[in-house]
């Protein structure tokens, strides 16, 4: 295959830099943690494996140093994987599965690491498939914005790429500058901009992917429609790494927005974020991009644990909101009258609005770091839930209730636009006292209002039991099915999403 450039790796990103300091704690492995998961009935890896994987990919076998591979990006999951091999193209991915299901060797694929629910690290000695170095461009084609590329690319650096074409990316998330394409796709990533340009689902057009016999599923395709049979591309989106390593990407990129405004407004009461939505949808319309909302409880791990500045003054609750389209005037007009509208009404009771990047980068940064400023803390207890907006905030306050001092705080912040909510608990390490106060508690507050117990992180290793809280028994039973027609072996990514496999 030609490739058009090979995008280097970000590595000025906060988040990578955080990610190397934070890494000299040792983390308890999973397998002590969580002792009732039992490994499967796998091969272990011997010299004789690392020997023709060392013949299949010359120089790209790592056995040593492997801490960075083993832990997850919260510091909660840590495996004992033995060898990291970091395949270059589709026919060496092909290879290595091909060998690891004949010796029913199992796998965990990994892209940039930065999984929040403990998916992308081996649970036992799973052998960990990285696409550090599939990080080429395959094709653009600037005028239809359909770009092709290898899994390994990182997010930023395909956005970038793209900016040289007034082209970007349809997926936004504050580890851009970590994780990889592949891995937004295998998760089926959310993020910030999902209110303006939909999930993954819309806009991958394609995707190349490796079964675990070895075969190549090519549905690379660059068409914006295509009926012809079952969308078998669907079935990789989401799927965590459990069906396929997914080799390469063809995604649909809308034009980058001419111009970009923020406004940061502070509110009395979760009521007054649901209003301000309302009127935003109403007088934004189109030019919104992104309405995000944090209470005052996030917005002290932003001034304490990060160190950054409030832009207004204080208030139970913020909204960020984002407009951006072809016209500034056009937008910023758009804005006045809906900020003059929502604070002559009392809906807020003060803001700011910024136009230039560097304050407009800021402002997203109070509230995109805020998984970052949790970490202070010690140990992060993660939730990622759909409800419905009328009980939204409801979750929160329950489970400040509920733990009382158990706690060092509970935060509740998110993608409101997209009925995502993201609530967080921190305490100064693990506790397993917590942990069951916690769940399955939570799961069946959001069962019981129908909701969903991950809007975007995926159940990964964490949360794959509580499966049946979001997803009927025939639905579950029929993920088996699937699962076993795409990997008999079950070498794809074990002990995570479906249960009692
Ligand atoms: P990894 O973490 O390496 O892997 C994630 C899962 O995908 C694993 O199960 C892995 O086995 C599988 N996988 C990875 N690559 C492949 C592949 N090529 N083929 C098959 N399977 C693969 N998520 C959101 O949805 N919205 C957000 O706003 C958001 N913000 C985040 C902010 C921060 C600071 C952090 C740390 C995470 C955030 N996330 C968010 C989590 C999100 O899932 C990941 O950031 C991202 O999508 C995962 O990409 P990755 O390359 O790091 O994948
Ligand atoms: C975000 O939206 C990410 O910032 C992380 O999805 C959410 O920290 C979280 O819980
Ligand atoms: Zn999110």
């Amino acid at each position: 295959m030609v490739f058009l450039k090979q995008l280097c790796i970000s590595s000025g990103s906060v988040l990578r830099r955080y990610i190397q300091t934070s890494s000299r704690r040792q983390v308890e492995l999973t397998s002590i943690r969580y002792p009732g998961v039992k490994r499967g009935n796998y091969g272990v890896v011997v010299d004789n494996d690392i020997a023709t994987f060392e013949r299949l990919i010359p120089g790209r076998v790592l056995t040593d140093s492997l801490e960075g591979y083993n832990t997850d990006w919260l510091k909660t999951c840590r495996g004992a994987s033995q060898v990291v091999l970091r395949p270059k193209s589709t026919e060496e991915v092909s290879a290595i599965l091909k060998y690891c299901n004949e010796k029913k060797l199992a796998v965990v694929p990994q892209g940039g690491n930065t999984g929040l629910v403990g998916g992308s690290v081996a649970v036992f000695d799973e052998i960990v498939i990285s696409t550090q170095l599939m990080n080429n461009i395959i094709s653009l084609d600037e005028i239809s914005g359909t770009l092709v590329c290898q899994a390994g690319c990182v997010l930023a650096s395909i956005e970038d790429y793209l900016s040289e074409y007034k082209l970007t990316i349809p997926v936004d998330l504050g580890a851009k500058g970590s994780c990889h394409i592949g891995g937004n796709v295998a998760t089926n990533a959310g993020g910030v901009r999902l209110l303006r340009y939909g999930s993954l689902h819309g806009s991958v057009l394609g995707l190349e992917a490796v079964l675990a016999s070895g075969e190549v599923v090519d549905c690379l395709s660059t068409l914006r429609k295509d009926n012809t049979g079952y969308d078998l591309k669907q079935l990789f989106i989401g799927s965590e790494g459990t069906l396929g390593l997914i080799t390469a990407v063809s995604l649909n990129c809308p034009q980058k927005p001419q111009a970009v405004s923020v406004a940061f407004l502070g509110c009395e009461s979760f009521q007054r974020v649901l209003d301000i939505f309302k009127e935003s949808r109403h007088k934004l319309g189109e030019v919104m991009s992104a309405f995000e909302f944090m209470d005052s409880h996030s917005m002290v791990v932003a001034k304490e644990n990060l160190k950054l500045k409030s832009p207004i003054g204080d208030f139970p609750f913020y909204v960020l909101i984002e407009t951006s389209g072809s016209n500034g005037s056009h937008d910023e007009e758009k804005l006045s009258q809906f900020l003059e509208h929502v604070t002559s009404s009392e809906i807020v009771q003060d803001g700011t609005v910024a136009t230039e990047p560097t304050k407009i980068q800021y402002i997203w940064s109070i509230r995109e770091r805020l998984a970052e400023g949790l970490l202070h803390d010690g140990y992060c207890y993660k939730y990622d839930v759909s409800l419905p907006l009328s009980s939204f905030y409801g979750l929160v306050e329950a489970m400040r209730e509920r733990m009382g001092n158990m706690v060092t705080r509970v935060i509740g912040y998110g993608h409101v636009g997209d009925g995502n909510l993201h609530l967080n608990l921190t305490s100064p390490e693990y506790s397993s006292e917590v942990m069951k106060k916690i769940e399955p508690f939570i799961y069946d507050w959001v069962a019981d209002q129908k909701g969903s117990i991950s809007a975007e992180h995926g159940l990964g290793f964490k949360k794959k039991d509580f499966i049946y809280h979001s997803k009927s028994k025939s639905a579950v039973r029929l993920m088996k099915d699937i699962k076993r027609t795409f990997d008999p072996n079950m070498i794809l990514n074990p002990y995570k999403v479906l249960p009692d496999l």
